[in-house]
């Protein structure tokens, strides 16, 4: 059976953009005990058989906590791995062609950069759209942000039928403004991954997710 991301909050990236390969494993955990709800391996610029390394090294933490490891961009890894999910980007091909390297039971998720794109994707059947970048990033240089004006719109039509993560400049500082513009879901890469303590980081996004989350379901 696919994983259940119904539950997800928090998605993090182990991104070698910030990252030395040697601490691929520490983050992971880091991470994982900060609450993290998914954790993707996302390593531009480097190659099938060390993304294949890395994962090999990063998804037995995964298992062993019970956190779905998702890889980005490489279907054939992906399924080499049995990795619980895949990351695909605008420019990364269809969700069919990545089904037949994959499979069915692997999640597959897309990158979106529009409300237009967002309704594509749910019906193309991907299973969680990424929702971005809300605000200008270093981690996806060359993108303007999107602003936060659509996520509403995006939440009620897309969010309503498949898990929304809002993503781009998200950070500890900002996400109650990104909340209060109805994002639920979000990813956040650099704020956790250039805190000195990223379980602390992590931690202190998951506690307020979770606490604004108990707020709803109490009104
Ligand atoms: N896709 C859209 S924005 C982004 C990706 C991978 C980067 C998000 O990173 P950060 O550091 O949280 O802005
Ligand atoms: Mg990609």
């Amino acid at each position: 059976m696919p994983i259940d991301l119904s539950t997800a909050r928090l998605y993090g990236i182990l991104d070698l953009g910030y990252l030395r390969p040697d601490q691929l494993e520490s983050t992971a955990r880091a991470l994982i005990a900060g609450g993290v709800d998914l954790l993707q391996l996302r390593a531009k610029g480097h190659g099938p058989r060390e993304i294949l390394d890395y994962g090999r090294r990063v998804l037995p933490l995964c298992r062993e906590s019970g956190v779905p490891f998702i890889v980005n961009d490489h279907p054939g890894i992906a399924a080499e791995l049995g990795a619980d999910g895949l990351h695909l980007g605008q420019d990364d091909g269809l969700l069919s062609e990545a089904r037949q390297i994959v499979g069915p039971e692997l999640v597959v998720g897309r990158s979106t950069h529009s409300l237009e794109q967002a309704e594509a994707a749910l019906r193309e059947g991907f299973d969680y759209i990424g929702f971005g970048p809300l605000f200008p990033t270093p981690t996806k240089l060359g993108r303007p942000g999107i602003g936060l004006g659509d996520i509403a719109a995006m939440e009620q039509r897309v969010g309503s039928r498949i898990p929304a993560f809002c993503i781009g400049g998200i950070k500890r500082d900002n996400l109650a403004e990104v909340r209060a513009a109805g994002a639920r879901r979000v990813v956040i890469v650099s704020d956790l991954l250039t805190d000195p303590d990223p379980e602390a980081a992590a931690g202190e996004v998951a506690a307020s997710l979770s606490a604004e989350r108990g707020a709803r379901s109490a009104e």
